[in-house]
């Protein structure tokens, strides 16, 4: 049986899985992820701060104009599209097989995909709100409104809802999080390295059967898992469902 027989099996069989993913998922749709060769945080962007200085909170506040500057050129990829894998972990969600999908990711593709219940533990570029008056805007509006975005109403600076290094991460996201991966028959780690916590730490909370990796590189929880898949996800993904009848 091939791994991706075996993959297609355990789903067919699961009616509470769920999938922890991060940049891996996407970089199938050209959005490039952090900590491989060709990642974000391996490209020289600046001679002063490293990429994850650049994407912490301290930086936000302390040097907003370079901080946009960085954020429009690395974390928004508007023309982006969901790959495979997006849409494959959408028809599980359909076919009941799937309970939630919970991302690092700030992209959006997995509910552009279709999937209905998506915990952002990192937030998303698609939300912006104003830091003084909670003021609501679109991705358009930060991308625009250069060197710093502001409020029409207030004033105020317009942040992306994303966390940032050293921003704490929503509680109900958390405890959703938490729930699920506790209530899970099946969980999928895929497209993510396992770095960066406390995200990192909620596959722990997993008690159910089948724990399958799928990432082009090792990672810790390797060890752990019945079934490690060093393919592309979003290929496998889309090939075990389409073997599940
Ligand atoms: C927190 C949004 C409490 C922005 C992100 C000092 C001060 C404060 C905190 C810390 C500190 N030192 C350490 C910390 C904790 C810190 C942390 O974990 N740092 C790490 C680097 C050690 N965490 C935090 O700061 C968190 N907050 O702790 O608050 C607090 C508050 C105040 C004071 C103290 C504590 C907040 C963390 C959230 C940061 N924001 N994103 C942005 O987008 O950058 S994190 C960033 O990393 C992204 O969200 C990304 O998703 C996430 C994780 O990376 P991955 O998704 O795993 O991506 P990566 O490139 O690493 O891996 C991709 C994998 O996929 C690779 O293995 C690759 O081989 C594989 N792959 C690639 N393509 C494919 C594939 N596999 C299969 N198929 C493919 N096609
Ligand atoms: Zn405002």
């Amino acid at each position: 049986m091939t791994d991706i027989e075996k993959l297609a099996e355990i789903l067919s069989n699961s009616t509470s899985a769920v999938f922890f993913g991060g940049a891996g998922m996407s970089t199938e749709s050209g959005i490039p992820d952090f900590r491989s060769a060709s990642g974000i945080y391996n490209q020289k962007l600046n001679q002063t701060f490293s990429p994850e200085e650049m994407a912490s909170h301290r930086f936000f506040v302390s040097h907003p104009e370079e901080f946009f500057a960085f954020y429009r050129e690395r974390f928004v990829y508007l023309d982006a599209k969901p790959n495979a894998g997006h849409l494959a972990l959408a028809e599980l969600e359909r076919r009941g097989i799937l309970s939630a999908v919970i991302t690092q990711n700030i992209d959006g593709l997995h509910q552009i995909a279709g999937s209905r219940v998506v915990y952002e533990l990192h937030g998303s570029i698609r939300r912006n709100y104003c830091v003084e008056c909670g003021a609501k805007y679109d991705v358009s509006f930060v991308m625009n409104n250069k060197p710093v975005p502001h409020c029409t109403r207030c004033g105020g600076v317009v942040k992306p809802d994303v966390v940032l290094y050293g921003e704490h991460l929503d509680n109900d996201n958390i405890s959703n999080s938490i729930r699920a991966i506790a209530n899970a028959d099946t969980l999928i780690v895929g497209g993510t390295s396992l770095i960066v916590y406390p995200a990192a730490g909620l596959i722990d909370y997993f008690r159910g059967r089948h724990l399958i990796l799928i990432n082009k590189t090792a990672t810790h929880a390797d060890a752990d898992a019945e079934l490690v898949i060093r393919e592309p996800i979003g290929e496998t993904l889309s090939k075990a469902v389409a073997l599940i009848e």
